[in-house]
């Protein structure tokens, strides 16, 4: 009698373990090793790139900073074997004024058919309008993070590719011109999209004809101290499984802790044109500050402050180990 009433018990047990590791294994993504996978990324590699751009100063469009750190850019890129291609347009500000705008295009393995994209906007903003001191509205950002960051992982990146064998290509997409948005102090109402203008370009004139990668992801300040990076909303709604990827890959390199389960808000950025435009999976690793008065996407957001003393070298570490996590787990 007892016999008959313990067995279906331990048959109800197993049968819930059994599903549980099925369950389990449908939640894994097995596109990311388990394992940490390829090279080490150097965080003070990065940062000596962060501090190259800053040291033209603010590379603001128009300016000659802007023209000498488009060269170098450039220039580092096939130093690390690279083939570079600069996209180049007159693009109109939302006050109509011209805006001398080169995307540049770096391609590691470029007869390979099978490709990701990597990009960040790499054009400083010319107006510290969120800055809480109003003299410092029409200051140029040095844009450290807003800009130099983004740049900054991807040259460690291809520096990395070219010592190490990937049989991915790779596109490396600085975009120009993101930032010059309607500033805050502006009164009149402007219309249409004042901000990605670069990377709006590019999703309508796509460098190469019919141009595909398996997915994007774009890096937006990916260097500030205290940088959390929640999972972006339009990220989510156009390409959750590479959110989930990515955010797989920095708890398996042991970053999980910069990148939150949580969904942060949704942005306005280069990625969105990516995604709607030239139909690419993109994401857009950028972070969100739940508490900071200043602004969600940090306290130096547009201001003055945005300079190399808030860089954090953990922050770029953490974000560029898991690219390569990313990069080197796929098939
Ligand atoms: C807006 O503020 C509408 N979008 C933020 C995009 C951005 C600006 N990223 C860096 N600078
Ligand atoms: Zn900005």
């Amino acid at each position: 009698m007892r016999l008959v009433r313990i067995v279906p018990f331990y048959l109800f047990t197993f049968l819930l373990l059994v599903s549980c590791g099925n369950l389990k294994k449908q939640t894994t993504d097995e596109s990311v090793s388990m394992q940490p996978i390829g090279p080490a990324f150097c965080a003070d590699s990065a940062y000596q790139y962060c501090q190259a751009q800053c040291d033209f100063g603010p590379r603001t469009m128009n300016s000659q900073a802007h023209d000498d750190c488009e060269a170098w850019i450039i220039s580092k890129f096939k130093s690390f074997g690279m083939t570079v291609l600069p996209q180049k347009a007159v693009l109109k500000g939302y006050d109509g004024t011209p805006l001398h705008s080169t995307n540049i295009i770096a391609s590691y393995r470029p007869e390979q058919k099978d490709r990701i994209l990597l990009c960040a906007h790499w054009d400083s903003r010319p107006w510290a309008d969120n800055d809480p001191d109003e003299a410092n509205w029409k200051t140029p950002v040095m844009a450290a993070n807003d800009g130099a960051s983004g740049v900054a992982v991807m040259l460690e990146v291809a520096r990395l590719l070219s010592q190490d064998t990937l049989k991915l290509g790779v596109d490396f997409i600085c975009f120009d011109t993101e930032d010059w948005g309607v500033p805050q102090w502006e009164e009149n109402d402007y219309e249409g999209d004042s901000w990605a203008l670069g990377s709006q370009y590019w999703a309508a004139n796509l460098h190469q004809k019919g141009y595909k990668a398996r997915f994007g992801i774009l890096l937006d300040m990916v260097g500030g101290q205290g940088a959390q990076f929640y999972k972006e909303a339009m990220s989510v709604q156009y390409a959750s499984h590479i959110v989930d990827k990515v955010w797989r890959a920095a708890q398996v390199v042991g970053y999980g802790s910069f990148f939150p389960g949580q969904i942060g808000g949704g942005v306005t950025d280069d990625h969105l044109p990516v995604n709607t435009k030239a139909k690419i999976p993109t994401i857009d690793i950028i972070p969100h500050y739940p508490n900071c008065a200043q602004s969600t996407f940090g306290p130096t957001w547009h201001t003055i402050n945005d300079d190399m003393a808030h860089i954090d070298k953990n922050t770029l570490q953490a974000v560029g180990q898991t690219l390569i996590q990313v990069l080197f787990s796929e098939k």
